[in-house]
Parts: structure tokens; sequence; C-alpha cells
């Protein structure tokens, strides 16, 4: 008669599942810059402190791993964040006319 399965409760004649919790981290983007022949360096590690807030260290490194890998990883973030600051680094980059190319790309779990 007054039988109740577990997470459910009585509510003026109404009964009410419990919610389950659905939440689940965001897809992250990892922002990544693309070597070329042409941008200056100079120009490249003033990018990285300007747009991703990374020291001059942080910057040259990452500037230089691009120059000899081809490619590296500026930063991680939500989609929209990864996507205003790939427009703000291009917007900024033609601005100068450099060819310098930046684009995202969704991390796998890790
Ligand atoms: N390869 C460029 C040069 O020799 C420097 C450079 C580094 C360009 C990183 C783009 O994303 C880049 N001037």
């Amino acid at each position: 008669m007054s039988e109740r399965r577990s997470g459910e409760q009585h509510d003026g004649g109404l009964l009410l599942a419990e919610a389950t919790p659905k939440l689940k981290q965001p897809p992250m983007f990892r922002v990544l810059l693309l070597n070329d022949d042409y941008t200056p360096m100079e120009f490249v590690v003033d990018v990285l402190e300007r747009f991703f807030a990374l020291n001059r260290t942080d910057a040259t490194r990452i500037m230089l791993e691009v120059h000899t890998r081809g490619q590296g990883v500026c930063g991680i973030f939500t989609y929209q964040i990864a996507e205003t600051k790939v427009a703000q680094v291009m917007a900024h980059a033609r601005e100068h006319q450099h060819p310098l190319m930046c684009t995202l790309e969704e991390t796998t779990g890790g």
C-alpha cells in the first residue's frame, strides 16, 4: 500500500523521482600556433605574452618550439575562449601583415 521505490518521494499525491546529477566537464580545446618562414620571432613572442598572459621566458620557449617543430600549444581553453583567442591572434597578425596562423583542436580526454 505505502510501497515506495528508493529515490522517490510522495508530494501531495505526486511521485517525484530524484534527479540524478548529470554534470560533465566541458570539452577543452588546444590553441595552436603554426610555424611559417616570415613572421618575426619577436612578434610571435609578443603575441604569446599579449594574448596568452605568458611571461617572456615561457613565450620564448613556445615560440622556439613552434619554430623548430612546426607547431606549439599556447594554452587549453573552453571552446568559446579558444575561438576568441584564435580570432584575436589572427586579426592582430593581419593588422601587422604577418602570415602567422593560429588554430584550435579539441583535446581527447586529457
Ligand atoms: N619561423 C619564423 C622565423 O624564422 C618564426 C616563427 C615562430 C614564425 C613561430 C611563426 O608561429 C611562429 N622568423
